[in-house]
């Protein structure tokens, strides 16, 4: 017999014979009566087995079969008015294939009180839980839709090297290497390369790859490795046309995910409210929003994550959207590539998108034109022509360009209204963590 998953099963399929395996996520056994929750990869079901039914040596090691043992049951659909489904398993066969062994180093129910720490330990069990298993299941789906939109807009998808000799981030956040008794570093951003292949005439270019950060942030939000959502444009008019593709990016990746991701939204307990037009307001009008409010950002500094929080809930009463790009940050807050408008040198052309109060994406025009790129870089410090290829890729035919980098973790723990970023990735990387 062909094996069946749980969520096929219907009660139409009454007296239906039925082969199904998976997980077993509770025994309860009463007298003549017994009851198996059997869990698969799709939901779980209530199976039963009475005594003057099935075999005694079946009806006999059932109530010794532990939690998470995997096994498969031969039986037949049956209505019952008792059953959470309408319907249950008549269990005529069973096979244990393979026991667990006990106790669970942690607790599998959806009850659970585990703490987080613990859970990623044990991340495989930790995952035998429904609705933390429905968190990757969302994650693989958003991923295709933004594979999707990035091709339906013909963006080319690139693989950029992760081992390499420097980028063009701040250098501290780098992970250094040993290669072959050389030094390298681990990418902390594809910036140089989808840059170089928006110039190499490709135009438009997206990567959805991992990132490295040797930062020893502590936070909810920060990874030291984390899935990078990097595209890039050429021959655009300015940081509006990035901002346009985000925008329509991120609504389309929610209707997608509201439309098709049902079951998993239920059991997280998620609404998705996908926003008409994300509002763009300039720095200068966030700090005064904020102030008004009772948040004072000094001069010099970006708004810290409490003040970010609070534009969030600013921005959600005033706009009725969770997202808001805030724009023209301080030339000293910006790498040395990004765009400075005609009219103010003092600002760059430049983004962050902010979701649920969080930053899940930094943006900006780049300066194309060599001289100005050089002069850029020196004034913080920096000699273009010693970055090797950087400096080439704007010396033999450079176009305007602009892209974004975008957080995949963070997009998923915003949407998912997670606590922790690391509740959004499957084993995460901190400066705590390298295990499993
Ligand atoms: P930035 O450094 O802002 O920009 O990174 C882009 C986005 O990546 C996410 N992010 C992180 N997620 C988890 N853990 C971290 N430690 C972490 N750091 C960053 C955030 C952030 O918005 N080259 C530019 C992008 C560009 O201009 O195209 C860059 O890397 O969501």
């Amino acid at each position: 017999m062909e094996r069946s998953f749980i969520s096929e099963l219907t009660e139409k399929d009454n007296n239906k014979k039925v082969l199904v395996k998976g997980w077993v996520s509770e025994i309860r056994s009463l007298g003549k009566v017994q009851f198996i929750v059997l869990r698969d990869k799709t939901d779980s079901i209530q199976c039963v087995a009475h005594k003057d039914e099935i075999k005694e040596d079946i009806f006999n090691k059932i109530s010794k079969i532990p939690i998470e043992s995997v096994i498969e049951i031969e039986g037949k659909i049956k209505t019952s008015k008792q059953a959470k489904k309408g319907f249950e398993i008549s269990i005529h066969d069973l096979n244990v294939l393979s026991e667990s062994l006990t106790p669970l180093p942690i607790d599998t129910s959806e009850k659970s009180k585990t703490m987080i720490d613990k859970r990623l330990d044990y991340r495989f069990l930790d995952l035998r839980r429904p609705h933390i298993s429905a968190i990757f299941k969302v994650r693989s789906k958003v991923f295709n839709f933004i594979s999707n939109y990035f091709e339906s807009k013909n963006f080319v998808s690139i693989n950029t090297p992760k081992i390499t000799a420097g980028g063009v981030e701040s250098g501290a956040e780098q992970f250094a290497i040993d290669y072959f008794g050389k030094e390298a570093f681990l990418a902390q951003s594809p910036q140089v390369y989808k840059q170089m292949f928006v110039l190499s005439g490709l135009e438009r270019v997206y990567e959805i790859g991992e990132v490295f950060r040797a930062e020893k942030s502590h936070t909810t939000r920060h990874l030291t490795e984390f899935t990078g959502i990097d595209f890039e444009m050429g021959f655009i008019k300015d940081e509006n046309d990035v901002m346009d593709i985000i925008d329509e990016l991120m609504k389309y990746v929610l209707k997608e995910v509201k439309e098709k991701c049902r079951p998993e939204l239920e059991l997280l307990n998620v609404k998705i409210d996908v926003p008409k037009k994300i509002p763009r307001i300039t720095l200068d009008e966030a700090r005064k929003l904020l102030e008004k409010k009772g948040k004072k950002i000094p001069e010099k500094e970006d708004p810290d994550p409490e003040a970010e929080k609070l534009l969030g809930e600013i921005v959600k009463e005033k706009y009725d959207s969770d997202f808001v790009f805030v724009t023209l940050y301080p030339v000293e807050k910006r790498p040395f590539y990004h765009m400075k408008p005609k009219n103010n040198p003092k600002v760059t052309q430049s983004f962050d998108l902010l979701y649920k109060g969080v930053e899940i994406s930094t943006g900006a025009q780049r300066e194309h034109r060599y001289e100005v790129l050089k002069q850029q870089a020196k004034e913080k410090g920096i000699d273009l022509d010693k970055m090797g290829f950087y400096a080439d890729i704007f010396k033999y035919g450079s176009c305007p360009h602009g892209g974004a980098g975008l957080g995949f973790d963070r997009i998923i723990q915003r949407m998912l209204n997670l606590e922790n970023v690391r509740e959004a990735i499957l084993l995460p990387r901190d400066p705590e963590r390298l295990t499993p």
